[in-house]
């Protein structure tokens, strides 16, 4: 495998950084999570959107322009033959010296990976997922912003901990006012009486690109949207529920807490919106 690193490629074996950056010593950086699906890059764009505002929030200047950053994308997918899988890009604040301050890296460093996927085994996709609500809560906004993909991700590694701990894939996390934010690397949707609602971005969802697009297709669909707050009562008597990330593309939710959600099968409406998502896959984003 190639790896991108600072504008080279270098081999899978040569591809490090120092123990000096900041991305390692502190979490200082941040990221994005793309998948390519039939030779084409899907949302691209929106995803690069989404890095240089992540870096805005943190005043992380990337020395590349969002341009250079999508050709440098989909060049490290063709070195790599890369048709399906999983990118990772990465922005560390790069080298410094031990001490927090940031004012001491001079270079940000740019890592993309093109590897395949880890997917969710397969019966998830058809049974439905059993997941928990857990005690960790979402960061708060006038903390680190849950809305920056930030190379610090331990609080949603404690809560996957956590419904690992609980024999579950998957952690549904509160707000510190008890309404559902989403999940460790999802976010949470449900249908009740053909309304497709979830969280909004104000109760410490990630800006989701899935969600987006769930949203739209959901609108497509004559489904009628919007995003209230949510407590666990109204995740307990919903129609359906499920997930969409990146990685889990969009997959269903038929267990919270011990209650079963609807019929306790994946729904109509869910598996409509899963063809849907995977139809588009087919069709748009930017050629390798
Ligand atoms: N919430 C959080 C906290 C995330 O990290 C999502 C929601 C879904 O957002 P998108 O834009 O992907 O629809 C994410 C994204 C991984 C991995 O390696 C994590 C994500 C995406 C891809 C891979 O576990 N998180």
């Amino acid at each position: 495998m190639k790896i991108y690193i600072d504008g080279k490629f270098c081999d899978e074996k040569n591809a490090k950084v120092s123990v000096f950056d900041h991305g390692l010593l502190y979490g200082d950086g941040v990221f994005e999570g793309i998948r390519a699906y039939h030779g084409r890059v899907f949302k691209l764009k929106e995803h690069i959107d989404r890095l240089f505002y992540s870096a805005k929030a943190i005043l992380l200047s990337i020395p590349m322009s969002h341009a250079e950053i999508m050709k440098a994308t989909v060049e490290t997918c063709r070195r790599n033959k890369l048709r399906d899988g999983y990118i990772r890009l990465v922005v560390t604040r790069g080298v410094g010296t031990l001490g927090l301050n940031p004012n001491r890296c001079k270079n940000p460093s740019i890592i993309i990976i093109a590897d395949k996927i880890q997917l969710y085994p397969k019966e998830y996709y058809e049974r439905g997922l059993d997941i928990v609500t857990v005690p960790t809560t979402r960061n708060l906004h006038n903390a680190v912003n849950p809305a920056i993909k930030s190379l610090n991700y331990l609080n949603n590694i404690l809560a996957k901990i956590e419904a690992n701990n609980a024999g579950v894939e998957e952690a549904i996390m509160l707000n510190s006012e008890g309404y559902v934010s989403e999940c460790t690397g999802d976010n949470l949707f449900i249908v009740k009486d053909r309304q497709l609602l979830t969280p909004p971005l104000s109760a410490g969802a990630l800006y989701g690109i899935t969600r987006s697009v769930a949203l739209s297709l959901g609108r497509e669909m004559g489904l009628e949207t919007a995003e209230p707050n949510l407590t666990r009562y109204d995740l307990f008597n919903a129609d359906e529920c499920f997930l969409t990330g990146t990685g889990a593309e969009l997959i269903p939710v038929v267990k919270i807490d011990g209650r079963v959600i609807g019929s306790g099968k994946p729904g109509a409406i869910t598996r409509e919106l899963v063809e849907r998502y995977h139809a588009l896959t087919k069709v748009s984003g930017e050629l390798i």
